[in-house]
């Protein structure tokens, strides 16, 4: 059943999907120039339910780049090659020979940047026919479940957070990686871009007020601490985070657009449509320094 709602919408249908997080909002056509109001309610559904779904969208690169001009600046991806004639959009593509697909482990975007991303917009080109979803945690129920003891020591963390070169992938880099487990995802020199960034491990969303739970996979090890002092934290914190209770699932269709807030969410692309394609459209929206 679904969990009731708990705001008052004017223009948007609302469906909440799961008791953590997620909703279908129906009656908009993200491809106009929707009006304030509108957009006022899209973003209060989006702080309501972190991951908002948007069904049987029919969007030009053009068209999805506008809406998602309406949050903010758009956020490069410094390692990620953005497509040819639109720079701003990652077109994330899983073909029947890659072995991986791209955001295939628990993570929340571009945490490695200064200014991490406030939310990433996903918009679904070509789907499987079942599988490839994407599954997301709500960071406030990891955070707000904690005993007071562990929030305690939890609120005094600073995590060390990195682009590339994971010590979960023994070092290596992302363009060996991709080379050779996801041909089409092409890797780009990041220049004089900042992609090592220390963040508070509780931070404190800059529109809700509350505090969630900001963890994720390019998380290395806790400012102060050694790497074999921070990796059972770090274990903790990651599989508290992935409690079934906090996660949601979507399920994706063709023209399906997914907009889910960084800040207060992590996510996990799901590999298991080993003989099909995926085509994804994102475009990452720019945030502030997490606090
Ligand atoms: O393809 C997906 O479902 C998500 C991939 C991902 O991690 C991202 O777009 O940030
Ligand atoms: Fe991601």
């Amino acid at each position: 059943m679904n969990a009731p709602s708990s705001a008052i919408y004017r223009h948007l249908d609302v469906q909440k999907i799961a008791g953590a997080g997620g909703a279908e909002i129906r009656g908009v056509d993200l491809s106009k120039d929707l009006p304030q109001d509108v957009l006022a309610e899209i973003r209060a559904a989006l702080l309501d339910n972190l991951v908002i779904v948007f069904r049987d969208q029919d969007l030009t690169p053009d068209q999805q780049l506008a809406f998602a001009r309406k949050w903010g600046d758009i956020h490069l991806h410094p390692f990620m090659q953005g497509m040819p004639d639109h720079p701003e959009i990652l077109a994330i593509i899983k073909r029947p020979t890659d072995k991986k697909n791209f955001g295939g482990s628990w993570h929340t975007d571009q945490m490695f940047s200064p200014n991490p991303a406030m939310g990433t917009m996903l918009y679904a080109k070509q789907v499987p026919s079942a599988g490839g979803d994407t599954m997301f945690t709500n960071q406030y129920l990891a955070y707000e479940s904690l005993s007071d003891g562990m929030k305690a020591l939890a609120n005094k963390l600073r995590t060390v957070c990195v682009g590339d070169n994971f010590k979960q992938a023994d070092g290596r880099s992302r363009k060996d990686r991709y080379a050779d487990t996801m041909a089409d995802m092409k890797v780009k020199d990041p220049g004089n871009v900042q992609t090592t960034s220390i963040h508070p491990l509780v931070r404190t969303h800059p529109e809700t007020g509350r505090k969630a739970l900001y963890i994720g996979g390019h998380v290395q090890y806790f400012e102060g601490m050694t790497d074999e002092e921070s990796q059972p934290l770090i274990d903790f914190f990651m599989k508290h985070s992935v409690r079934p209770e906090f996660t949601v699932r979507v399920r994706w269709q063709n023209g399906t657009l997914t907009f889910w807030d960084n800040r207060c969410t992590q996510h996990f692309a799901v590999n298991d449509y080993p003989a099909e394609t995926r085509i994804m459209h994102r475009i990452t929206i720019c945030g502030d320094q997490p606090f």
